[in-house]
């Protein structure tokens, strides 16, 4: 086992580490030593104008250097490795570990148990891989992307618009893995571990939890492949929870144990779970980027995403006056992806006055399902999760 942020990392950056065995202080400057005992976070150094690439990814916004937190420009969401799925080495990037240890494939032992688990054991990925394995592409999107775009702000990561990416995912159905070791009929809830230690001196674990039902849904896999290629360490590798439909933040990253218990497990990461929470429906503009600035009296084409639980996406409409009339872009079709990837669409105009430009989108899903327009009151009350307002996605450009 290896550490992702090796010890050369370490020193350049002048930062605490734990070594896996325990607490390891390596290579520390009069500044480092009089710091707490666990890497804090951040500075939130969030400036869209600074990428910074990690290894192996291209250059992303930074919000967070340790854990590494990084958002995706939304020029790079659509991709070409997979159209228009967003490239594997563009994907965003959030973890609460400090420690991120890198697991080669063959190292991996899935432990499966918990006091609900009927023959508790271990898989190594071949053992697991004899399940069949499946495909499923999706949106991932934090529960707080675009959070950052709200005043007065909130706490927590301030994300821009890309916290979110889609990618293709292969792997294992969870429900196999489940009915191998047993489900008792005494089962509360899954829970999944993590390889690392997470920032938090408390707990260092990272946990979270998912209802027996929802794993039970062919649809959850465990994926070891991104892409068709190897999953960047940094996106999970070698296992990741995916549950298409669902936010992203219980897709939980090299996962290495997992518990069906009877009692809800106590970790501070893990939350409560009440069920699902499906993606509701959001639209946004990918190109040109926020700040981008378009000469005036030539045709501009928009082009953006629109993404919701997988139910559909009927329409997405474009204002360019501040939301008193809105005109139809064109929708490219279903992606061979399938219905959880976002559809991809264009609007051409000629922005004329000069100025600040801010384009409002909509999106419309085939059951009805309409993207609010202002900033709902829950969004704050949720410190900014599962929002999908119209201003908050809202493109700002310059028309010169
Ligand atoms: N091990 C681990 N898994 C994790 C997280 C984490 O901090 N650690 N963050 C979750 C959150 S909040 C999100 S939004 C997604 C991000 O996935 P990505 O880093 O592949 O983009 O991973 C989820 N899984
Ligand atoms: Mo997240």
């Amino acid at each position: 086992m290896s550490l992702a942020w090796n010890r050369r990392e370490f020193l350049r950056r002048g930062i605490l580490t734990v070594g896996a065995a325990g607490l390891a202080v390596s290579g520390l400057g009069p500044l480092a030593r009089a710091a707490a005992p666990f890497p804090g976070v951040g500075p939130a150094t969030r400036d869209p104008n600074r990428l910074v690439a990690l290894p192996g990814k291209r250059p992303l916004v930074q919000i967070y250097d340790k854990p590494p937190v990084y958002e995706t420009p939304t020029a790079y969401l659509i991709g070409d490795e997979l159209y228009p799925l967003t490239n594997r080495d563009a994907y965003y990037v959030r973890w609460r570990e400090a420690l991120i240890p890198e697991i080669k494939p063959e190292e991996l032992r899935l432990e499966v148990g918990g006091d609900a688990a009927v023959r508790p054991r271990t898989f190594t990925l071949d053992e697991l891989k004899a399940f069949g394995e499946v495909s499923v592409a999706a949106v991932g999107s934090c529960k707080r992307n675009a959070s950052g775009t709200l005043r007065p702000m909130l706490g927590g990561v301030p994300w821009g618009k890309g916290d979110v990416s889609a990618a293709k995912w292969t792997g294992v159905r969870v429900k196999d893995v489940l009915e191998a070791v047993g489900v008792k009929e005494n089962a509360v809830q899954v829970a999944f571990k993590s390889a690392g230690f997470t920032i938090a001196l408390a707990a260092q674990e990272y946990w979270r939890i998912q209802s027996v039902d929802e794993m039970m849904d062919p649809k959850a896999i465990l994926a070891y492949r991104m892409n068709d290629g190897e999953i960047p360490i940094w996106n999970g590798a070698p296992l990741r929870l995916v549950n298409p439909g669902e936010y992203a933040p219980e897709w939980v990253k090299q996962v290495v144990r997992i518990e069906i218990r009877s009692t809800p497990i106590e970790n501070r990461w893990a939350g409560t779970h009440a069920g699902p929470d499906p993606i509701r429906i959001v639209s946004l503009v990918t190109t040109p980027q926020d700040g981008e600035r378009l000469p005036s009296g030539r045709e501009v084409e928009l082009t953006g995403v629109a993404y919701d639980s997988g139910v559909g996406i009927a329409k997405v409409e474009v204002s360019i006056d501040g939301g008193k009339s809105w005109e139809r872009a064109s929708l490219e079709p279903l992606s061979p992806h399938g219905r959880y990837v976002w559809r991809v669409w264009h609007y051409r105009f000629t922005p004329r006055q000069r100025g600040p430009l801010t384009v409002f989108t909509r999106a419309t899903g085939v059951e009805g399902e309409v993207q609010p327009f202002g900033v709902q009151e829950a969004h704050y009350t949720s410190n900014g999760r599962r929002m999908n307002s119209i201003v908050e996605f809202a493109a700002h450009l310059e028309v010169v």
